[in-house]
């Protein structure tokens, strides 16, 4: 089987140090983060980014800064910003992550509106998602097609009938937000993409693990971090991602799946090297 591709999703805009301590905020903390996830085996880092005290923000600066101290400890990981912000922001605040320099090799794209708990709802219309897919391959900028239902797999074929996707297509299933987290959802998202594609699942909450032991034996990629889960294990906090990542390099070991570098991740995904 393939190399298993571990992201580390370290930051993410909901969660906060008063979950978990180990949740980064400056850039030094973020750039710590990373690194202990990297060192832990994860190839790709999805990137939120925060100001001081803890709020998200997308600014250019702030990510351009994080991508900066994240390299100097981590120089040949993937960096994949997040195009999704936090619950409530505009489209143009959005996108400024995919404004940075270098410009990224990778970066998410939310294929569809989420409930995203209480009355919060994270607002994806059809004209933005074809709106930042068009932005990303004019940039050349890799999309992970982050689909939080079965349906957003079908928004995202038809940004594809559109031509606005650049084949191979990878997808990430989150499960456990809005559809749930079973091996049956999640078997029925990866019998609906395009042969050929590549697919990456993160379980939320206490569906974490169970879920990346599952996509490894599919055939998947795996998600993990604070973004998802702050709990190693049932009422433990996570000290760092590095540890959340390094549970599922055990359980690939254990399951027979090596992990891959972050070369190794561009060539599955078929990122060109720059
Ligand atoms: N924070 C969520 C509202 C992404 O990174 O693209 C959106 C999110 C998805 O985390
Ligand atoms: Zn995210």
């Amino acid at each position: 089987m393939e190399k298993l591709i571990i992201t580390a999703a370290i930051c993410g805009a909901e969660v906060t140090k008063e979950h978990n301590p180990a949740v980064p905020y400056t850039v030094e903390e973020i750039a710590r983060e990373a690194k202990s996830a990297y060192d832990a085996g994860a190839a790709v880092i999805h990137l939120h980014v925060r100001l001081d005290d803890g709020t998200p923000t997308q600014s250019k600066e702030r990510f351009q800064a994080c991508v900066a101290a994240i390299l100097k400890v981590c120089p040949d990981v993937i960096i994949q910003p997040s195009t999704g912000g936090a619950v409530g922001m505009s489209d143009l605040e959005r996108l400024q992550s995919t404004e940075l320099t270098p410009t990224p090799e990778f970066a998410t794209l939310d294929c569809g509106t989420v409930n995203f708990g209480g009355d919060e709802i994270f607002v994806n219309t059809d004209n933005t998602i074809f709106n930042f897919a068009k932005i990303m391959k004019e940039r050349g900028i890799k999309p992970e097609l982050e689909c939080f239902d079965k349906g957003m797999i079908d928004i995202a074929l038809k940004a594809d009938r559109k031509g606005l996707l650049v084949h191979p297509l990878h997808f990430d299933f989150v499960l456990g937000v809005q559809m749930s987290a079973t091996l049956r959802d999640l078997a029925f998202c990866v019998g609906s993409i395009p042969p050929g594609s590549t697919w990456t699942a993160a379980g939320i909450g206490r569906h974490e693990f169970g879920i990346a032991a599952g996509a490894i034996v599919m055939g998947g990629h795996v998600r993990v971090g604070f973004e998802d889960n702050l709990y190693i294990e049932k009422g433990v906090l996570a000290k760092s991602n590095g540890e959340s990542v390094a549970k599922v390099a055990q359980i690939a070991k254990l399951l027979g799946r090596e992990i891959a570098s972050p070369d190794e991740a561009r060539e599955i995904l078929s990122i060109p090297k720059r």
